[in-house]
């Protein structure tokens, strides 16, 4: 059902209408930045470029940078642009190296979020009368409680689940009548499979909606979702240093997600060299927060690679689109001298009928060399036929994922159940290179999960 909620105004505005609020509030957030956050003042004073010298949205490219290293150097209040008296809530996301980012909200900075999650949730044509599982994780991570809030406000009742306890979290999709589930791909994945081992068949079951991120998946898993829960899944975006989730989503013809744009100002960049690339070019994304008073972020470089769409989309919104993150700048595992993203893997593999969407990639080193291992659940049927069938479709996975990357990898099969569960973000690459031997300095991956 396409319904409209009047929250969603500014997803339709003209384009002129639209630029024209973005370069006045990039205005007021620089200059809001350089006169509160010291480390911003300091890189345009080096510039010597004032706020002032904002005339046109293309001025943006004269801004430095911002990099998840700053929000390092400066834990854990140091960008902030309130002072503590104003900021009504933190939040943290883990890095991959010990200390957490902190990031902060001003009271009007969660009415915000709140604005945009309810315009994410009503483009996945979610709206009050839904019931809505939130599955996210509650807690410092932004997933819970900024699905919270926006669901609360579009008027759908919300049941506070958060992450966990799967058993639990069926018996409430069942019992409670559930119509919307908001919680990471992979976490749905495992509660369809978990549901059917208690004998609930979750595509029978009333829910229709499922708003999936915090983590990269694939086309070939949005099938699987679709056609084992019953239900047509969303894609939604967001990142801690921006807002939390509510950064961009799709719609209902699911090509592209749209970017709440007169919040958040989208750029792409080439990530060697910062250049910044045109429409339809893939890239890094960059953004700048456009109302943001307790951490303006300016120039943020994501690591997530897209690429922006300038045609119009079908549904009538004019906010841009962008394409759906596949994958992102730090987690390319160079292996052999070929380049490899995990989202290829998941792709190739899902296209082999027998393997599960349960999977785990493993690099060791030995003498030097690094070897790739991809380690695949099998489905219960395949798992207990005769040893050719599970013979026939190992081999048909190693051709599938040679092709898929260009290099012979081992490929092992899995017994149902025996890769461990999400129920957050999915660790799929488990990295024992720098265990094996010192890192090769040629060879680098950051594991998908940075949770
Ligand atoms: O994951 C916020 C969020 C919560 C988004 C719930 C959507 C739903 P962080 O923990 O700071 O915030 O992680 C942000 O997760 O830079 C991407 O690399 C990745 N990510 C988030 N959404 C998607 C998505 C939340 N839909 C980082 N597709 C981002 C691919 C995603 N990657």
């Amino acid at each position: 059902m396409m319904t409209f909620h009047p929250a969603s105004t500014p997803d339709f505005l003209p384009p002129a209408q639209m630029r024209a609020l973005q370069l006045d509030r990039l205005r007021q957030v620089v200059s809001r930045a350089y006169d509160r956050v010291a480390l911003f003042r300091q890189r345009l004073d080096e510039r010597a470029f004032h706020p002032g010298r904002l005339r046109e949205l293309r001025d943006i490219e004269n801004l430095p940078f911002t990099t998840k290293a700053d929000l390092r150097d400066t834990y854990p209040f140091g960008l902030f642009a309130s002072p503590i008296e104003d900021i009504v809530r933190l939040h943290a996301s883990s890095g991959t190296t010990g200390k957490p980012i902190v990031v902060a909200y001003t009271r009007q900075d969660l009415d915000v979020w709140t604005s945009v999650m309810v315009r994410a949730l009503a483009a996945c044509g979610v709206h009050s009368g839904d019931v809505i599982q939130n599955a996210y994780g509650y807690g410092l991570f932004t997933g819970g409680l900024g699905a919270h809030y926006g669901a609360e406000s579009l008027g759908a009742t919300v049941i506070p689940v958060s992450g966990g306890n799967t058993d639990r979290q069926i018996m409430v999709m069942k019992d409670f009548r559930v119509t919307a589930i908001c919680c990471t791909p992979s976490y749905f994945v495992h509660l369809i499979e978990r549901a059917g081992e208690l004998g609930v068949s979750v595509r029978d079951l009333p829910v229709r909606v499922g708003v999936f991120g915090a983590e990269p998946w694939s086309d070939s898993m949005r099938r699987h979702m679709e056609t084992a829960g019953g239900i047509q899944a969303f894609d939604i975006y967001g990142l801690s240093e921006i807002i939390g989730p509510g950064v961009a989503v799709e719609c209902p013809h699911q090509h592209g997600l749209h970017i709440f744009e007169d919040h958040f100002y989208p750029e792409i960049v080439d990530p060697e060299t910062g250049r910044v690339l045109p429409d339809g070019d893939e890239g890094e994304l960059v953004l700048t927060t456009l109302s943001k008073q307790a951490m303006p972020m300016i120039r943020y470089r994501t690591r997530d690679i897209t690429s922006l769409y300038a045609e119009a989309c079908p549904c009538g919104r004019t906010v841009r689109r962008m394409a759906r993150i596949g994958r992102r700048s730090d987690d390319m595992i160079i292996i052999r001298g070929v380049n490899v993203f995990p989202s290829q893997i998941e792709t190739a593999l899902l296209a082999v009928e027998g393997a599960l969407p349960h999977y785990q990639i493993i690099l060791t080193r030995e003498k030097g060399l690094d070897a790739m291992e991809v380690q695949v659940e099998v489905t219960p049927e395949v798992f207990s036929d005769k040893i050719g069938a599970l013979e026939a479709l190992h081999a048909r996975l190693g051709r599938a994922l040679e092709h898929a990357l260009g290099l012979r990898v081992a490929v092992t099969l899995a017994a149902p159940h025996s890769i461990q569960r999400s129920e957050g973000k999915a660790k799929r690459v488990i990295d024992r290179r720098s265990i094996d031997e010192a890192p090769h300095e040629n060879s680098a991956t950051v594991p998908l999960s940075r949770k």
